[in-house]
């Protein structure tokens, strides 16, 4: 993604920071054991948002006077021996490039930098981005930094980053939204390459192979998150990841992908059985599904509650489930649907966003409806990635075959 949208994402932060204050924002780090077992390295999703950089090691830092900003980036230095073993390292010019600050300076000086800067006394707060998903781990730099400096510059107020970048992920930026779109067309190669090949005696891990040798045509080299394919009765486990199932007539096979373009996730699930032909049985549920997923993106537009989707998504499918027969009370859904039916995607598949209010424009969440038939021994999810636009949404995954007219058309040509 081009810098301009790195840039524009640091400017909003400083518009919401009044003091004079200091931002320090980490890429982080494999785990400290020399083991090169835990690379590739994955860089913070919310420093590489703010900074285009994704190599380890690397911290940014904002002197935020008003108006007045001065940017520095703190990368390590050239070392052809460890870049002989893990990689080759950015040089100035690239973090520049990418990142769009000018100041870079090498991470040792690091420490006696900040450290003049909070003697100086000029700033009130010190911002660092407290994940609370990473707070466990002992190795977390903000964590580090904030006992350390809770010890020598008492007076300095420690406040979090994180809530105040999460709600500028909420919403999504043009450039963005086309990164998605263009994930979208590769998650489509993948899964029409599973359901072209699909038949009956064909092994999970077959299946996982077409949608990586797809995506791998496309650049894409590893899917955006552990891909989930199952087939038949594995289908009933939620997060499986177990790929020697063997597809037998009469299954549906279960996927639950995405890919990943340019940062942005992408979130699909389709079902469909393994030998191009919905049975009775496989048809009433998927059209229930079908019909539920269907309504969701005739009704979601901006104002509705983020928390309404999930609680519809519920109710609609009821009264589907209810239409066949199987549902006779609200009560009894929870025996048919087993997790939610919307997050929103982004820099993270489980995008880290605020969630808590209503949906406006440019946000994009999943739309999913999971049915899990245990007494037909049919189990699977219609997942699709919403995009909201101005008076309504638009279905980002509509392209990947949906109806069950489009997925025997597409599996049986
Ligand atoms: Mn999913």
């Amino acid at each position: 993604m081009i810098n301009t949208f790195h840039i524009e994402n640091r400017k909003t932060l400083y518009m919401k920071i009044k003091e004079p204050s200091l931002i320090i924002m980490f890429s982080g780090h494999a785990p400290r054991k020399t083991a090169d077992e835990y690379y590739p390295f994955f860089a913070s999703r919310n420093f590489v948002y703010m900074t285009g950089v994704e190599s380890e090691n690397t911290i940014f830092m904002a002197e935020v006077n008003g108006d007045d900003v001065v940017e520095t980036m703190f990368i390590l230095p050239k070392d052809l021996l460890a870049e002989r073993w893990n990689g080759k390292r950015l040089s100035s010019d690239e973090v520049v490039e990418k990142s769009g600050v000018n100041n870079i300076k090498l991470l040792k000086e690091f420490e006696s930098y900040y450290t003049r800067l909070l003697s100086s006394g000029k700033y009130e707060n010190l911002y660092l981005d407290f994940d609370k998903f990473t707070k466990d781990e002992p190795d977390n730099e903000a964590y580090e930094l904030c006992a350390e400096v809770k010890k020598i510059h008492p007076f300095v107020a420690l406040k979090n980053l994180h809530p105040l970048i999460k709600s500028q992920r909420t919403i999504k930026k043009s450039c963005e939204i086309d990164a998605m779109k263009e994930a979208q067309k590769i998650t489509r190669a993948g899964i029409v390459a599973m359901m072209k090949s699909s038949k009956p005696g064909m092994y999970e891990y077959q299946y996982k192979a077409e949608f990586d040798y797809a995506l791998a045509q496309h650049g894409v080299l590893s899917p955006a998150f552990p891909s989930i394919i199952s087939a038949g009765s594995n289908n009933f486990f939620i997060h499986y990841y177990g790929y020697r199932g063997k597809a037998q007539a009469g299954d549906m096979i279960l996927n639950d992908v995405g890919a990943c373009y340019d940062n942005e996730c992408n979130d699909v699930s389709r079902g469909w059985p393994c030998n191009g032909k919905f049975n009775e049985k496989q048809k009433l549920l998927y059209e229930c599904a079908f019909n539920t997923s269907e309504y969701m993106f005739s009704i979601i537009k901006p104002g509705m509650p983020m928390k309404d989707v999930d609680a519809t998504i519920k109710k609609y499918n009821y009264e589907q489930l209810k239409s066949i027969g199987l549902c006779k009370s609200f009560d009894e859904i929870g025996k048919y649907m087993w997790h939610g039916g919307a997050h929103h995607v982004g820099y993270d598949v489980h995008d880290v966003v605020d969630a808590s209010g209503l949906i406006v424009p440019n946000m994009v969440f999943c739309v999913d409806v999971g049915i899990y038939c245990e007494e037909w021994g049919i189990g699977f999810r219609l997942e699709d990635n919403c995009l909201v636009t101005e008076d309504g949404c638009i279905n980002l995954s509509k392209e990947t075959p949906r109806t069950i007219e489009e997925i025997e058309g597409i599996m049986n040509n």
